[in-house]
């Protein structure tokens, strides 16, 4: 069958799990994790999100697939408050612009939490800059919405896309998500160096966290905590994690 086909019978049936990618502070303590989509087909075995995700995207099947990622982090987020070593730990989602742009975004998210027992303050929804620029009063209202409410936003994959520094400071975000792409050559590319001490400092002067994604080396993670970067999410301290696998990675360090 098409992909899209199996994609659909895949939403109906649940064929999905989040797995948890850590997200650490200087110092070494879990603060929460990244959880991101895992799809495992009968026959394809497992798909990955940079296949299925766009294809979601242009059929319309990430409003139900994201409405299930979104319960289901929920859920996992009040079954860790229940548990003193988990009880704090922060839950951050990617939400499509398709997701976003839902007229009961709003409603959908609060109804959520409140039927998991979720604590708001917990939930970070990681919003992309390509899917800020348009009807930039819109977006805002809606992140204000929520933000009234707890939930937290980062800006992902931040510094790839065009956002204009003037509308950057009227959003309501938590944090900046310096991406992969200027950590990878962070110590040989002095490019890379420069726009990532940029990114740290625009972070620090818009009132911001700052985390660094695709950390893969102590040495990354040394010059990005000199700069003032000190959360950060990466292969140096764990690839994504079935859900017993992060749950143990964070009792160990703890
Ligand atoms: O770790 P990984 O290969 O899983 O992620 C690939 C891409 O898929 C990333 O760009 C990530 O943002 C995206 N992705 C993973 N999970 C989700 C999800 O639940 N919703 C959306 N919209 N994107 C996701
Ligand atoms: O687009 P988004 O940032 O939401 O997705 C994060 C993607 O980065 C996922 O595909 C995830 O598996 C991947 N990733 C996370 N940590 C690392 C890392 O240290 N190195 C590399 N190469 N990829 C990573
Ligand atoms: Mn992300
Ligand atoms: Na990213």
């Amino acid at each position: 069958a098409a992909l899209e086909t199996d994609l659909r019978e895949a939403v109906q049936t649940e064929q999905f799990e989040l797995h948890y990618q850590p997200q650490i502070a200087a110092g070494g303590r879990v603060l929460g994790a990244e959880a991101l989509l895992r799809w495992t087909h009968g026959r394809r075995g497992a798909v990955s999100p940079a296949d299925f995700i766009p294809l979601a995207e242009d059929t319309g099947l990430i409003l139900p697939l994201g409405t299930w990622v979104l319960e289901t982090a929920c859920a996992q987020l009040a079954l860790w408050a229940g548990q003193p070593e988990l009880t704090d730990l922060a839950l951050s989602v990617n939400v499509s612009a398709r997701q976003f742009r839902q007229v009961d975004f709003v409603e959908l998210v609060l109804d959520i939490l409140a039927r998991s027992g979720a604590r708001p303050g917990r939930l970070k929804l990681e919003l992309t800059e390509s899917m800020l620029v348009a009807d930039v009063e819109a977006v805002i209202a809606t992140m204000n919405a929520l933000k009234a409410h707890g939930v937290g936003f980062s800006l992902d994959d931040f510094g790839t896309g065009y956002s204009s520094l003037s509308y950057l400071k009227r959003l309501p975000l938590e944090q900046l998500k310096i991406d992969q792409g200027f950590v990878r050559d962070l110590l040989t590319d002095p490019n890379d160096a420069a726009i990532a001490k940029m990114l740290i400092a625009l972070a620090a002067t818009l009132g911001l966290t700052v985390i660094a994604e695709g950390v893969e080396t102590e040495a990354q993670r040394d010059f990005l905590a000199s700069q003032g970067c000190l959360c950060y999410q990466g292969y140096l301290f764990s690839r994504a994690l079935a859900l017993c696998r992060f749950e143990e990675f964070v009792k160990t360090q703890r």
